[in-house]
């Protein structure tokens, strides 16, 4: 699940969440002139914004009385390194890669067709089966992780926060809502 989309929820009841298709065309992008075809992307009069970081900026100033981030600089720090982490150090491209190959999704060739074309490579299922084990290995890393540091104390949020912050989306948000996960907390 798009970390954004658990974000939103926050700032304000005025913006205007659209779903969009998982496979084009995407007739909302159409409607605005965006060629780029990755979600989330944020649409403020002739503005778009294409990239979770940058939206999420945008939104904290816009919302300021809804703010999110950490101010001071250590937690900001934290919070940078874990969108780093979740992002370029592979937990949302590894937590991807749990989603279940029993999914209706995956077994749409329509869909399958999209992705390969988008993506360059085979969506075929044996291949993404047979790159479970190491994703597995890699998001239990990723539960260890926050489990024996940020979260170590039994805090409720990683900032000791009343409510969760930009920091818990940021770390946690790819490691919600996966059904694969029910296999690997079981196991
Ligand atoms: N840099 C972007 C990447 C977002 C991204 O890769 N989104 C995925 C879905 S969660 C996507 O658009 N995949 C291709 C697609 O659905 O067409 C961001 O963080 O906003």
């Amino acid at each position: 699940m798009c970390k954004l989309f658990r974000g939103a929820e926050y700032f304000s009841d005025d913006i205007d969440l659209q779903i969009q298709p998982p496979i084009m065309p995407r007739p909302d992008f159409e409607a605005i002139g965006v060629k780029y075809r990755r979600i989330p992307i944020l649409a403020i009069g002739r503005d778009v914004y294409c990239d979770t970081r940058l939206i999420l900026d945008k939104l904290e100033q816009l919302f300021p009385g809804s703010t999110l981030g950490a101010s001071q600089p250590d937690q900001r720090a934290v919070q940078k390194l874990l969108e780093t982490w979740t992002i370029d150090g592979g937990v949302f491209a590894r937590a991807s890669q749990l989603i279940p190959t029993s999914m209706p999704l995956l077994n749409d060739p329509k869909f399958t067709k999209d992705r390969e074309d988008f993506s360059g490579r085979s969506w075929d299922k044996k291949q993404i089966e047979a790159m479970r084990p190491e994703s597995i290995a890699h998001i239990r890393e990723a539960f260890s992780f926050l489990e024996r540091t940020l979260l170590a104390d039994d805090r409720e949020w990683i900032l000791k926060t009343k409510k969760p912050s930009l920091a818990d989306i940021e770390g946690e948000a790819h490691l919600h809502g996966y059904p694969a996960y029910a296999d690997l907390v079981a196991a």
